[in-house]
């Protein structure tokens, strides 16, 4: 067989238009592809949500990749073991309690869990704004490619509509800043300094709708809250992206 560089570019241009086309409205937007975005996406996409994760960097994986200062393992807690379970994470009990797996893996393993579930990955994407009007909710999102930020391109944006707001963004909460900008309707207290046994304790009660349409998750529920950091501990990041993926199918469904 002959392969032709016209073919492939075609296949691929007009395979991506057509997921760009049809998920220009989707039920649940998830941003941030981190653990908490992941195992949201992955879990909502299980029960057969049109999800998208958007993420500003060409990798996925957030905070996960770089494991606790380069050295790639994390650490799960009993709570949060059967989620690495659930995803086929491999771990070693390390003491009572306490399990360590390859971040590597993690991630690997979250991300086909999510493709499996029919999450679409857009990647190199990042939000800018979202979009609220007199209804007062979060109905749809400002993307625009990341390239552009970086070059600092004058080039306008697109916009997609959605049913669900994820913000998975990490330490920033992005998305719940921007919610905040528009006329304080929401508050970022910001996060507070390490204290891994609050921070895991209390993500799960973080993570709710903070305004109509709108989920935190992961370390962006704690930003909002004033809430502690943990560090390279992800079973509270497992656990709340689970805990958006519920909130999000009892009030959808
Ligand atoms: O930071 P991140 O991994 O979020 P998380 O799921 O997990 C936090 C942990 O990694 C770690 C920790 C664990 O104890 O404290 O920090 O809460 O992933 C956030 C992702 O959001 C992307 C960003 O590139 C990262 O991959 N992101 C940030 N801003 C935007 C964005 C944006 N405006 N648009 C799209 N993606």
């Amino acid at each position: 067989m002959k392969l032709n560089e016209v073919t492939i570019t075609r296949a691929i241009l007009s395979e991506q238009s057509r997921v760009m086309l049809d998920y220009v409205d989707l039920e649940v937007a998830v941003v941030g592809a981190g653990p908490s975005g992941l195992a949201c996406a992955a879990l909502l996409g299980e029960q057969g949500v049109k999800v998208g994760v958007i993420e500003k960097k060409l990798s996925i994986g957030g905070g996960m990749w770089g494991g606790g200062m380069m050295f790639p393992r994390i650490v799960v807690q009993e709570e949060a073991k059967r989620l690495l379970d659930h995803f086929s994470i491999a771990c070693k009990a390390f003491e009572e309690g306490y399990y360590v797996a390859k971040s590597v893996e993690a991630v690997a393993k979250l991300t086909a869990a999510a493709c499996d579930a029919g999450a679409e990955f857009f990647n190199l994407t990042f939000v800018e704004d979202v979009v609220i009007k007199d209804d007062r909710r979060v109905s749809g999102l400002v993307i625009n490619w990341t390239p552009v930020e970086m070059a600092g391109l004058h080039v306008d944006p697109l916009t997609i509509a959605c049913r669900y707001t994820v913000d998975a963004t990490g330490h920033d909460a992005v998305v719940a800043h921007m919610v905040a900008s528009k006329g304080g309707m929401v508050t970022v207290a910001g996060e507070g300094p390490m204290w891994a046994d609050r921070a895991e304790a209390m993500i799960v009660g973080h993570t709710r709708e903070i305004f109509p349409g709108l989920v935190v998750t992961g370390m962006a529920a704690n930003a909002v809250a004033g809430e502690h950091r943990m560090g390279p501990i992800f079973g509270g990041m497992l656990l709340s992206g689970e805990r958006a993926a519920t909130l999000i199918l009892e009030t959808m469904r």
